[in-house]
């Protein structure tokens, strides 16, 4: 499909939608439906840690977004490739293969958390697995990523850098400069613009005069393509493409993903500039159950195997949370560490 990866609305037909379900092959297929379940699951407890007041920062939930996490972490080789990701970026750190305890840790302040408790929610990084991190600053991994390209160029190894980021990312000078550095140096890196429609109360239709952001791929003479984003096959496939281009030497793709954010930006967001009917229509779309759907009808999931499957997602959330419950609080005389260097 690489034709198809210029300035358009990738289109998944269901004949290509089974062929990816057989390539993909039942156990992956279940073990993504888990992992979807469980980040949803994952941000639930998140949310309500946070109203009870056991995390420290603020947070950015990623509830109803799950599709675009699962669909480009399985489309790169997580542990292997590099990952880069901002601060709505729980599901993306579990997509990886993060763990959830040391996640919860890490936003309860706790000493076994990823950044020792340091970080927080939106610095969530897990290095042995090649996840360099989210980032608090809008935009923040873009640049880092051109920068993990011309590495992984100079290294001469056939490593992708998988950057996530949101449509407000897209509209800051860093976006701008780093795809244009990535494309005139051909490098082998996967821009994931998650848009949710909103970069804090402002729509994206008042924030970009162009019906599509992936449109901004033409600017840099790379492929831009934009993607239903609550589809994890339709995700899957063009990630796929693009990393398949990355590896071949062909440079870096845009990729646009069409979500939405179920949750307000963070926790303290009154939600006055959109409707209870807009989000509910965006619920119908479901990413989880589109994906359970789609499942079913290919015969390879049933009911029972449904329920087996939130129930064991929903165990693993609450061994994370008594993970985490039981961990020691960093010991005061380590507060400089990591602050200042030798
Ligand atoms: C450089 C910078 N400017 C502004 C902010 C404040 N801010 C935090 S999140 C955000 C909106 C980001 O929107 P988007 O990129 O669409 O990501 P989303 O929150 O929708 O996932 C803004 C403006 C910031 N953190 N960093
Ligand atoms: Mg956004």
């Amino acid at each position: 499909m690489t034709d198809e990866l210029v300035e358009e609305m990738y289109i998944l037909t269901d004949d290509r939608a089974r062929e990816l379900l057989d390539m993909l092959g039942k156990e992956k297929a279940l073990q993504v439906l888990e992992a979807m379940v469980t980040i949803r699951a994952f941000e639930e407890k998140a949310e309500e840690l946070y109203s009870l007041g056991k995390t420290h920062g603020t947070m950015h939930l990623s509830i109803g977004q799950e599709a675009t996490a699962l669909g480009a972490s399985s489309a790169v080789r997580s542990g292997y490739d590099y990952l880069l990701n901002h601060h709505r970026g729980h599901g993306h750190c579990l997509a990886w293969g993060g763990e959830a305890g040391k996640m919860m840790a890490e936003f309860m302040g706790k000493e076994t958390g990823y950044c020792r408790g340091r970080g927080g929610s939106m610095h969530i990084a897990d290095v042995a697995r090649n996840n360099l991190g989210a980032n608090g600053i809008v935009a923040g991994g873009i640049p880092m990523a051109a920068g993990v390209g011309l590495s992984i160029r100079m290294r001469g190894t056939d490593q992708v850098c998988l950057v996530i980021f949101g449509d407000g990312a897209a509209n800051t000078g860093p976006f701008h400069e780093s795809l244009n550095m990535a494309s005139i140096w051909n490098l082998p890196v996967i821009f994931l613009c998650e848009n949710n429609q909103f970069a804090m109360s402002m729509p994206v239709p008042r924030a970009f005069n162009i019906e599509r952001i992936s449109r901004r791929a033409s600017a840099y003479g790379i492929p831009g393509v934009t993607v239903d984003g609550n589809d994890f096959l339709a995700v899957y496939e063009v990630v796929s493409t693009a990393a398949e281009r990355a590896r071949a030497g062909q440079g870096p793709t845009l990729v646009e993903s069409l979500t939405y954010r179920w949750r307000g930006h963070s926790r303290s967001d009154r939600q006055v500039y959109r409707t209870r009917q807009e989000v509910k229509e965006w619920q119908a779309r479901d990413p989880i159950n589109r994906f359970a759907d789609r499942l079913q009808k290919a015969g390879l999931l049933s009911a029972e195997l449904q329920e087996s499957i939130r129930a064991s997602a929903t165990q693993g959330i609450e061994d994370a949370l008594a993970f985490a419950e039981a961990s020691p609080e960093p010991d005061l005389a380590t507060i400089l560490e990591g602050v200042y260097a030798d």
